[in-house]
């Protein structure tokens, strides 16, 4: 049972966007929780950390950019049966350097149209709605 007075996970992550419109999407490693789903990057904040400060924490981790993160797009509460998470995601138009999987995760530049192809972390897929509700234009 999910106990209501547990703290959520407070996970960030960012709508990639090339110049061309298209989103970054990254698939989770094998042997790590939702293993083999494709997600918008990010990752856990730390204590003390902003939600912004995080988010170019985990891109430089993962993906080996400097990120500059824009504008907050939507927060989507997700509840698990063992914990709750709460993901904040963010718009990254701008960023610096190569962009690469440094975990080893695959990634993909995906147009709009085509996210809802991709199988997802369940706490993703409002994410993709609300793109298709308001698309970020360039
Ligand atoms: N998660 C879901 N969607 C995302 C991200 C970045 C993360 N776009 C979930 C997967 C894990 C938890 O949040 O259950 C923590 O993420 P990570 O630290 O394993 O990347
Ligand atoms: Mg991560």
């Amino acid at each position: 049972m999910t106990e209501i007075s547990t703290p959520a996970v407070e996970v960030v992550a960012g709508v990639i966007r090339d110049a061309r419109g298209r989103v970054l999407l990254a698939r989770r490693t094998e042997g790590r929780d939702l293993a083999g789903l494709w997600e918008f990057p990010g990752g856990k904040r730390e204590p003390g950390e902003s939600a912004q400060a995080a988010l170019a924490r985990e891109l430089r981790e993962e993906l080996g950019i400097e990120a500059e993160i824009g504008a907050p797009l939507i927060r989507v509460p997700q509840a698990y049966p063992h914990k709750r998470l709460c993901l904040d995601v963010y718009a990254v138009d701008r960023w610096k350097g190569t962009m690469r999987g440094l975990e080893g995760q695959a990634l993909a530049w995906v147009p709009q149209h085509k996210l809802v192809q991709y199988p997802m972390p369940p706490a993703d897929r409002p994410v993709v709605a609300a793109l298709e509700q308001a698309p970020l234009y360039l």
